[in-house]
């Protein structure tokens, strides 16, 4: 048995990679950039026909190979295919838990993924002369009503004596929405104002194993 997960930490195989590294797994890492056509090979493209990374590649058996692509599903299906439910990890242990990981991943990418990223690029990663901060205050205006939803939910579970979002501990729910809200960071006012999501962004991505994540490089 092995498992393979293609794509650079900065990128969105960060969500798989992180799974694996909490999960305290041996994989194989191909540090495949998205950049320069790496993900446009004929090999690379067998993998994922659309041509992005993550792919996460688990060889179960001789002859059993399963290919994901999508990167929360890589990540969801680590937890899921690769952790133990004891209630210490980041894998579900029952139906209600599994559901909570699956539709606050769904959420994340639907509601809130596309414009965390205008503002993660139009904030700080493109050069100051190509960044359209209209765009920015733009997209930080529609992410106003999901985080108001996920501060309100954060807010409900901390008077139930729970810091994480869908459980007493850090769980893949956790590691899929962080992964995608940690991009809104550069949106000041934003987070100024969801304190509570803040909070807890910051608290997921200071885990070591995303930190050593990120340490694996570009
Ligand atoms: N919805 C996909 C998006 C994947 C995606 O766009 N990945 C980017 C890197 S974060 C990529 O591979 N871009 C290369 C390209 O499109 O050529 C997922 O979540 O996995």
């Amino acid at each position: 048995m092995s498992l393979t997960i293609y794509g650079i930490p900065a990128s969105r195989a960060v969500r798989p990679l992180w799974a694996a590294t909490e999960l305290g797994l041996t994989f194989e890492h191909v540090n495949l950039p998205y950049q320069g056509g790496a993900t446009r090979s004929p090999d690379f493209l067998a993998l994922n026909a659309n041509g992005h990374i993550p792919v996460v590649v688990d060889r179960r058996a001789p002859g059993k190979e399963v290919v994901v692509w999508e990167s929360m599903a890589c990540a969801l299906y680590i937890a899921r295919h690769h952790g133990q439910p004891d209630g210490r990890s980041i894998t579900p242990v029952d139906a209600g838990e599994d559901a909570d990981a699956l539709r606050w991943s769904f959420w994340a990418v639907t509601e809130t993924e596309s414009d965390a990223l205008t503002v993660l690029m139009h904030r700080m990663v493109m050069p100051a002369e190509r960044r359209k901060p209209e765009l920015a205050e733009a997209a930080e205006r529609r992410l106003a009503a999901p985080l108001r939803v996920i501060e309100q939910h954060l807010s409900r579970q901390r008077e139930q004596g729970h810091s994480h979002l869908a459980a007493a501990r850090f769980t893949v729910a956790d590691l899929c929405v962080a992964s995608v809200l940690n991009w809104a960071r550069p949106a000041h006012e934003l987070m100024a104002a969801h304190p509570l999501t803040h909070d807890w962004i910051v608290r997921c991505i200071e885990r070591p194993a995303h930190v050593a994540v990120k340490a694996r490089g570009i």
